[in-house]
């Protein structure tokens, strides 16, 4: 099984950085699939202008609907032959809905998923209005474009691939997918510059080693991170997390 990931963004080769780490090994591995459309292969003119100034005035550039639409529908299949399209086409915008791990997770069920990265002040609202399915934030701040987004949510996407991890364990552990934060780590030697590694790690306890991992990530969670742990504390037992 192989995720498909369509791109549209008028800088491709920034996606280049994708090639490296887990991400790169989920491309190598095929078990991710990257597209790259560029809306200017899509622009009217020779100059290949993709943006235009907004109507009311105002800062910034906007970017055109026709270039724009006509790369969404390349790269989504829309209009590819023989193709209709096989997921959902997705617009990173910070005034999407603020992405969560339980979001990449059904991304990375999906087949195919199209992502969108705007530039300037944003894209003509007819674009969102008659192609996008979700519109999604990776968090409170603001970025100059949705390319650096899109990637944060492909490199999340591609260590949840099967096969992609190497130990399968390790996803399912770490923070998040637990809902709390992650219990402190500790590798050769046993001293570095006067601290040594907590005894209970050595003890070869297996056991007591659980609970003290399990009681750690509860008091990190606690000092730095207390709204997760309400969350936590208003599922029910039973419930999917
Ligand atoms: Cl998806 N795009 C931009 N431009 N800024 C953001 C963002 C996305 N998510 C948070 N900030």
């Amino acid at each position: 099984m192989t995720l498909r990931v369509n791109v549209v963004s008028i800088f491709p080769e920034m996606f280049d950085a994708l090639r490296f780490g887990m991400s790169g090994r989920a491309l190598e591995q095929k078990a991710l699939e990257l597209l790259m459309t560029n809306p200017r292969d899509f622009a009217k003119n020779r100059y290949r202008t993709i943006d235009d100034r907004p109507y009311g005035g105002g800062p910034g550039m906007v970017m055109m609907a026709e270039p724009l639409s006509a790369a969404i529908d390349a790269a989504s299949g829309e209009s590819r032959e023989g193709t209709k399209k096989a997921g959902p086409i997705v617009y990173l915008s910070p005034k999407g809905r603020r992405m969560e791990q339980t979001d990449v997770e059904s991304f990375a069920a999906l087949p195919e998923l199209t992502l969108i990265a705007g530039r300037y002040e944003g894209i003509d609202e007819r674009v969102i209005q008659t192609r996008i399915d979700d519109e999604v934030s990776i968090g409170d701040y603001v970025l100059a474009g949705g390319e650096f987004a899109a990637m944060v949510l492909i490199e999340a996407v591609a260590r949840l691939l099967p096969g992609v991890l190497g130990n399968e364990e390790s996803a399912v552990q770490e923070s998040f997918t637990s809902g709390i934060l992650d219990y402190p780590h500790y590798t050769r030697p046993e001293c570095f510059e006067n601290l040594r590694v907590p005894e209970v790690l050595l003890s070869g306890d297996h056991k007591k080693i659980a609970n003290w991992r399990q009681n750690q990530a509860l008091k990190v969670t606690k000092e730095r991170r207390p709204d997760l742990l309400e969350i936590r504390s208003s599922i029910k037992p039973g419930d999917k997390h």
